[in-house]
Order: C-alpha cells, then sequence, then structure tokens
C-alpha cells in the first residue's frame, strides 16, 4: 500500500521517498523490506520501493545483460544498455541529479558510511544498480551514476546484499519511520564518534555472571561515568581509528590515559 500512488492523496509529503533496486535476482529481496522499521516505514507511505528484473530491459529474445570484457580476461561484465534504458525508464534522460541519486552498487565503490545515509535521505529519489559478475561496464560510472558505492572491504558475489544495507540505513533515517522511543535514542556513532557502551538486562546474577554492581546501585551520576568508561574502553580495544576523530573531554582523555595503562603492552608499544 502506497500514498505516493493512492488517487485520492491530497498532498505529496516534502519527504517521502521512492527507491527502485535494478537486479537480475529481483527474489532475492523478498524478505528484506517485509520486518520492522522498513515495513514499517512502507506502510506509513514514507517510502515505496519497487524492484525491477534488469533482463526486462534487454533487447533480446534472450534477455541478454551481460556480454565478454573488451581486451580478454575471465568471467563476463554487465552491458551498458539494459541499465541505461532501464534508469532512463524510470527518470527520464535528464534527471536533476540533486534529486534523484544513481547509485552504482560496486566494489570500487566509495564506502558506505552513515554521514552518506544521512545525504541520501534527504534525496527524493534513490536508483540503485546491482552489478555481479566481474562487473558493470564503466560507461554506467562514468555517465549514468551518480554514486559509486561499496559497504566495505569484502568480496561479496553481487550487489544485492549490499543494495539492501544502504536501503535499511536510509529508510530508517526518514522522518517518521523511527518511533519516538527509537528516535529519542542515541546513535551508535552519534556519543561524540564512540562505541555504545555495554547494557544489561535482568537477570542480575545469570549462572553467577553478575551484572556490575554500578548499575544496580541508582547513583545516576556514577552510572553515567561508568558507561563512558566503559565505551571508551571498548572503542580502544574494537575500534582505535574512531578515537582519532571522537569528540572527548578532558576527563575522557584522563580515562583513556588510564586505559591505555591497563592494557598489555605489545612488542610494537614497548
Ligand atoms: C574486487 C574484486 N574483483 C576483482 C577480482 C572481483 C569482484 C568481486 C566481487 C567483482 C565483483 C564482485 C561483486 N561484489 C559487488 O558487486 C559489490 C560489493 C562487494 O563485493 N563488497 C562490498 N561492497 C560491494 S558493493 C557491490
Amino acid at each position: 500500500m502506497s500514498r505516493r500512488g493512492d488517487p485520492h492523496r491530497v498532498s505529496r509529503s516534502a519527504t517521502d521517498m521512492r527507491i527502485d533496486i535494478l537486479t537480475i535476482f529481483p527474489e532475492m529481496f523478498r524478505g528484506p523490506f517485509d520486518y520492522g522499521i522498513v515495513r514499517r516505514a512502507r506502510e506509513r507511505g514514507l517510502v515505496e520501493i519497487v524492484v525491477h528484473d534488469l533482463r526486462t530491459f534487454a533487447m533480446d529474445k534472450h534477455r541478454t545483460v551481460d556480454d565478454r570484457p573488451f581486451g580478454g580476461g575471465e568471467g563476463m561484465v554487465f552491458k551498458p544498455e539494459p541499465i541505461f534504458r532501464a534508469v532512463e525508464s524510470l527518470v527520464g534522460e535528464q534527471f536533476d541529479r540533486e534529486r534523484v541519486a544513481v547509485i552504482l552498487l560496486t566494489p570500487q565503490g566509495r564506502v558506505f558510511t552513515q554521514a552518506m545515509a544521512e545525504q541520501l535521505a534527504a534525496r527524493e529519489r534513490l536508483i540503485l544498480i546491482c552489478g555481479r559478475y566481474e562487473g558493470v561496464d564503466e560507461r554506467v560510472a562514468e555517465h549514468l551514476a551518480t554514486h559509486e558505492l561499496s559497504i566495505g572491504d569484502y568480496v561479496l558475489t553481487g550487489g544485492e546484499i549490499p543494495a539492501m544495507v544502504i536501503v535499511e540505513a536510509i529508510v530508517r533515517l526518514l522522518p517518521g519511520a523511527l518511533h519516538r522511543a527509537e528516535s529519542a535514542r542515541r546513535e551508535s556513532f552519534a556519543e561524540g564518534g564512540i562505541l555504545d557502551y555495554p547494557q544489561y538486562t535482568r537477570p542480575a546474577d545469570f549462572r553467577g555472571l553478575r551484572v556490575p554492581e554500578v548499575l544496580l546501585s541508582g547513583h545516576h551520576a556514577e552510572i553515567a561515568r561508568w558507561r563512558r568508561r566503559m565505551a571508551l574502553a571498548k572503542t580502544l580495544r574494537n575500534r582505535p581509528d574512531l578515537l582519532e576523530k571522537a569528540v572527548l573531554s578532558e576527563e575522557d582523555r584522563r580515562l583513556l590515559e588510564d586505559l591505555q595503562g591497563a592494557l598489555p603492552k605489545t612488542s610494537e608499544s614497548r
């Protein structure tokens, strides 16, 4: 159910978004958008997500979307024509590159971040192109796409799962997508750019594993200090790269000095 296609809808929200996905495996997208926040956003008409079979836009009777690479080499490459035809059928030959983002998912892309999710959440329209095989004819990246994105430095088999990741990250940011409680909760990377503190729930004693006493104490200031210290400790251990850009107080820096002293010294730091 989408309000976008509803002839009785009076006004278009300034925020609602349409997302088109181009793929040779449309069936892969059955589940991911039917749960939780993304499902609710769709039901509320905040976003409309349409998955297209790229083969529909092929010209020949075999619906060919790939061919052998010029210059030789392994495997097959996506032809440009079905992809250009698909995008042109959606937004025309000339589209407003401010309002429409055409995103090519590729291992050669810039790595997708929360900051990019926030910027893309302001667009009216997203078109995601999922590559497969050895890649996509470079004319798509050069003359059609507005963005080339990767989700990180590991080898996947295509752009479908990256597209799901990017859609989820963006849709949850659309105004109205989160419940009050969810939106009041601070983002993992919003707390001055460090990781979240550890969370515990009942029972206070699970098989002899006790929840830290301070959390049961009711001393709110002490709890806040403990959480900050544990968040810094977790960040130092698992994501030291984040500390270079993090917003840290004098107290944070003192805590970090302490924690660094407490870490076992490696041959590098001795
Ligand atoms: C970089 C590796 N390529 C050179 C041999 C081969 C290759 C590997 C994986 C070509 C295409 C793919 C398919 N991956 C994607 O399309 C992809 C992807 C990924 O593999 N990792 C992280 N993000 C992305 S976005 C699209």
